[in-house]
């Protein structure tokens, strides 16, 4: 038996609960063959077949609250060897991440559970503003448009002005200090929605090299604390709030997931897991 937590991070609107929905959808139905395969589900069930339904009906799935707040757990085996992998995940609202930014406080559940063995899955959106520009990257844009010389709009400093990149390095770095365990870590960046990354595609870890550059350096430059792969998941399979969906629609559900990383078959989204779950007979 191999027992593990895996803690989820990620800011509000990251995609976790679509992936959370998505991987319910695709150990419950069966329709595409998975590296993990599901046993049962202890925990609440309600709540995830909520976030499923909406999934199936190509809708998006309902916001996480901090009042909603949910610990999944899902016993699944490894097909390939026998052995058992329980997961659990707690879906956690973005607003606690964003709380824990701000106010340098988190729960003792919090710290628990990153003292059992498992991995982190860290969510970032592919379909997302740039929050990072600084006024040298505007500068040029401002000349063109010869309003250089104005003096530029000053705004009080609130947390909700750091760039998502930012607030996840932080995030990260508290985990290298108590009360939390000091040990490494097997760590998945979830690059969700990337249906919408342009073709030509970059690999994963391109994109994030490229996209969020110091969230990027600051995970290759602390090996003793986390072992990475970078993923790229489309969990809805394309926009659910535009003209996609009717074509999402007609599809095969889990037909509409899409998975891209180290050993992963194109719609297996446990794939990720698989590695997290790290146990060399397992498979990773
Ligand atoms: N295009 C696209 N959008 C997605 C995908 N997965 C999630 N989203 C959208 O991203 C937004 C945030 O997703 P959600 O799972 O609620 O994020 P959470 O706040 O981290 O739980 C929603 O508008 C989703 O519809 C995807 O695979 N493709
Ligand atoms: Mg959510």
């Amino acid at each position: 038996m191999n027992d593990q937590y895996h803690s989820i991070l990620g800011l509000p609107g990251s995609g976790k609960t679509t992936y959370l929905a998505a991987l319910w959808h695709v150990l419950d139905a069966g329709e595409v063959q998975t590296k993990l395969v599901l046993d049962k589900l202890v925990g609440d069930n309600e709540y995830l077949n909520r976030i499923v339904e909406a999934w199936r009906r190509c809708e998006e799935v309902p916001r996480t609250s901090m009042q909603d707040e949910k610990q999944i757990v899902i016993h699944s085996h490894v097909p390939a060897n026998g052995t058992k992998v329980i997961l659990r995940f707690p879906d956690l609202s973005g607003e606690s991440f964003k709380q824990q930014f701000a106010t340098r406080t988190c729960t003792p559940d919090y710290v628990q559970g990153f003292s059992d063995a498992g991995g982190i899955l860290l969510f970032v959106n592919a379909n997302r503003p740039n929050d990072g520009l600084t006024l040298a990257d505007i500068q040029p844009a401002l000349a063109d448009s010869g309003e250089q010389g104005e003096t530029p709009i000053e705004k009080d400093w609130t947390a909700d002005v750091v760039p998502e990149q930012v607030r996840l390095v932080d995030l990260l770095q508290f985990l290298l200090r108590p009360p939390f365990a000091r040990r490494q870590r097997r760590l998945v960046v979830v690059v969700s929605a990337w249906d919408v990354v342009m073709e030509p595609k970059p690999s994963p870890e391109q994109w994030l090299k490229r996209e969020l550059p110091l969230l990027h350096q600051f995970l290759l430059n602390n090996p003793e604390s986390f072992d990475v792969r970078v993923y790229g998941v489309s969990a809805q399979g394309g926009d659910v709030t535009g003209a996609q969906r009717t074509t999402l629609l007609q599809q095969t559900p889990s037909h509409r997931i899409e998975c891209v990383g180290p050993e992963a078959d194109a719609h297996d989204i446990t794939a990720p897991l698989l590695w997290l779950t790290g146990d060399q007979e397992v498979g990773g």
